[in-house]
């Protein structure tokens, strides 16, 4: 736990992917604080419900401005502090139950609007801190609390729903490499428009991935985490999807596309509105 943050009682379990998350975060946000000469006051940390949005209490050093909102209302939130302060920094961090169950309404009209924030997922497969039951991402026939003989619905695959979607940059990454990660959080903050970082973050309570991530040479367990090769042209749609059809999971940029934004419609629309005092509105209506 943070020493900010000490009557927060919270702690995430031994191994959890989530410290890796919360570290590349601050990395991140450290970093573009001392690029832009901002400060840490700058950054907004929009965070879900779950075990993964508790991360919001437990960053070290100076602090961002952060909200624990509404399971699944981590968009609308961030959407609407973007409307009112289009100079902040606006970053969400929530779980693969927060961002692609309850809150997967959502992800379209976020995409179609190109609201300029950045999404940190972090997919752990499970529910973890409502004690591990199936979530869109656990794969069929896995048994947790919800699903005792097995899971009988096939997995979301959130990197092909975001490119089906119009996330205008998509990046996939693991927690165990917070510097590589830091990285990619930092291109998706620089990226203007809607950005998401999805991050496996294993749950070593209810879901460890971390042997099928990484691999295990002496077992003979290939990793499922592979770099994005580097001819790799994430601006070629075509190309994203193909690389998206491998049964792998891709380590670095899959997409970025370049386009307007929302705030910036916003801001254009502002400046064409003509100001008119509230009687002159109210004779708008008059019949
Ligand atoms: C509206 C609402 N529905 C359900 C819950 C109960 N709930 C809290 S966290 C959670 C799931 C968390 O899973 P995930 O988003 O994957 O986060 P994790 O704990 O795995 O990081 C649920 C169902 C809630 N708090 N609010
Ligand atoms: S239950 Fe899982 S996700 Fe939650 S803190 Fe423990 S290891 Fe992390
Ligand atoms: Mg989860």
């Amino acid at each position: 736990m943070s020493a900010k943050n000490p009557e927060y009682d919270f702690k995430w379990c031994p191994g959890c992917g989530d410290f890796g998350v919360r570290r590349a975060l601050e990395f991140a946000l450290t970093a573009r604080s001392q690029k832009y000469e901002l400060p840490m006051s700058n950054n907004v940390v929009v965070a879900g419900i779950g075990c993964s949005g508790n991360l919001v209490h437990l960053l070290e050093g100076d602090q961002p401005f952060g909200i624990h909102g509404i399971h699944g209302r981590t968009l609308p939130i961030a959407f609407g502090i973007k409307m009112a302060r289009q100079e902040l920094n606006v970053v969400v961090v929530a779980g693969d139950g927060d961002f692609l169950s309850i809150g997967a309404e959502h992800l379209g009209p976020q995409a179609q609007r190109n609201l300029n924030v950045t999404c940190v997922v972090m997919d752990n497969g499970v529910y973890g801190l409502t004690k591990g039951q199936s979530s869109p991402t656990t794969h069929i026939g896995v048994k947790t609390s919800s699903t005792p003989f097995g899971k009988i619905e096939d997995p979301v695959k959130p990197l092909s729903l975001y490119l089906e979607l119009g996330v205008s940059f998509i990046a996939s990454h693991y927690s165990s490499k917070p510097k590589e990660l830091a990285g990619l959080i930092e291109q998706a903050m620089d990226h203007p428009g809607f950005a998401i970082v999805h991050v496996q973050s294993p749950c070593t309570t209810y879901n460890d991935t971390y042997e099928a991530l990484k691999g295990n040479k002496a077992k003979g367990i290939e990793p499922l985490a592979v770099p994005i090769p580097a001819d790799h042209d994430p601006t070629d749609y075509k190309q994203a999807e193909a690389l998206l059809s491998q049964p792998t999971i891709p380590v670095g940029v899959v997409y970025r596309a370049e386009r307007t934004t929302m705030d910036a419609r916003y801001v254009q629309m502002i400046a064409g509105v003509r100001e008119r005092t509230p009687e002159a509105l109210a004779k708008t209506y008059a019949i």
